[in-house]
């Protein structure tokens, strides 16, 4: 990672928080529910040397994790923005961020969007790209896809079918008990054995489910995520003992620190990494760090992601020890039309990394304004 204290620190003035409203191309089914549209938390960081956006991966209800939209709203209005607006208007590095947040509990998706928004400023101002700052090394990443659970088998087949036909390298499965083993199998006989293929459960599963899981093992699946509760990291280990299939984990890995904790309890040995999950890119940085130290590989999730996230993610994603296919796909993989002017593409399997000074995204600031729900101005008094 480049050395970001080197910069030239923004004068920040404040915040806008704009809350918009998206439709999906198609719902998404999960363990957790299904989504037909999505509400996004964006951040603008306000500076005199001009201005800077990040993403709040919240969801609309907290059932991937306890953060959800009006919570994250919540809790950077009254206290995360107060702490990064301090009265004296000190001179802002995006590395002060997370230290200033720090004394406030969890909020990592609150956090790490308004840390994104800060580093985007404070490297636009720099004329540094994002890429630069995070350390990718190189300039496009395979593309997997997740595809959620469907009703019919017919149907799944189909729509994977269609994501392979687009060139998608990856596929990764949605899971819960009763649609695990069958999809599975189905997916196996009909696109065979050579189709890079992995699974999610997203805390469906119990510590007694080991051997149910191990009959996922005839498939060679490149790994199972998250099988259990995201605090269960032993029982994560006890499964990991009784399956052949490697034990990924998203939902746990809240941290540098809970990574190696998880790590060294044998409860993983691949580990999913989403900045807003973790707290923001900086600390997506120190996981990838922490896991490349112990060789355990990693791969960049997502959380259903506008332009302005997926740019942020495609940089991360290009970081040496990410060997593994993420879920980084094309903006039409959920939208019929991107917030940003020019939208990630699928080409030949992959998608490209934006090069220009921050995120390096341009904004579709007319389309925003039309699906716009609300927008608030925290200025510093
Ligand atoms: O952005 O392509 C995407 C979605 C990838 O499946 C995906 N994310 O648990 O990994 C995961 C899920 C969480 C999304 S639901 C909020
Ligand atoms: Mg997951």
């Amino acid at each position: 990672m480049t050395n970001l204290d080197q910069l030239q620190p923004i004068h920040l003035r404040g915040f806008e928080l704009r809350v918009i409203g998206l439709p999906l191309v198609r719902p998404f089914r999960t363990s957790f529910g299904t989504q037909n549209d999505r509400r996004i938390l964006l951040v603008r960081a306000i500076a005199d040397e001009g201005d800077g956006w990040g993403e709040c991966v919240s969801g609309d209800d907290p059932l991937y994790s306890s953060e959800y939209v009006e919570i994250s709203h919540h809790v950077m209005i009254h206290h995360l923005i107060p702490r990064l607006l301090t009265a004296d208007g000190a001179p802002l590095h995006a590395t002060d961020v997370a230290r200033l947040l720090e004394p406030v509990k969890e909020h990592r998706m609150a956090k790490g969007a308004l840390e994104a928004a800060v580093l985007d400023a404070q490297l636009r101002a720099n004329g540094v790209p994002l890429t630069t700052a995070l350390g990718s090394v190189v300039d496009r990443v395979p593309s997997g896809v997740s595809v959620g659970i469907h009703d019919d088998i017919d149907s799944l087949v189909r729509t994977i079918g269609g994501y392979l036909d687009e060139g998608y390298v990856r596929i990764k499965l949605k899971i819960e008990p009763g649609s695990d083993i069958e999809p599975v199998r189905v997916i196996r006989q009909t696109f065979g054995d050579a189709v890079p293929l992995q699974v999610d459960a997203n805390t469906a599963y119990t510590r007694d489910d080991g051997a149910h899981l191990a009959r996922l093992d005839r498939f060679g699946l490149l790994l199972i995520e998250q099988p259990l509760p995201e605090d269960d990291v032993t029982g994560h280990a006890i499964i990991a003992r009784q399956v052949v299939t490697p034990i990924c984990l998203d939902e746990s890995i809240v941290s540098a620190r809970a990574a190696v904790d998880a790590i060294e309890r044998g409860a993983c040995s691949i580990v999913n990494i989403k900045a807003g999950r973790v707290g923001g890119y900086l600390e997506a940085v120190e996981v990838h760090d922490v896991c490349r130290e112990r060789g355990i590989p990693v791969w960049c999730g997502g959380m259903l992601e506008t332009g302005i996230g997926r740019a942020m993610n495609l940089a991360l994603a290009a970081l040496p020890n990410f060997t593994l296919t993420g879920d980084v796909s094309a903006s039409e993989r959920f939208w019929a039309r991107d917030i940003v002017r020019d939208p990630i593409v699928l080409e030949h399997g992959h998608v490209v990394l934006r090069t220009g000074p921050g995120t390096g995204v341009e904004l579709d600031h007319d389309f925003i304004a039309s699906v716009t729900l609300s927008s608030e101005t925290v200025l510093r008094r």
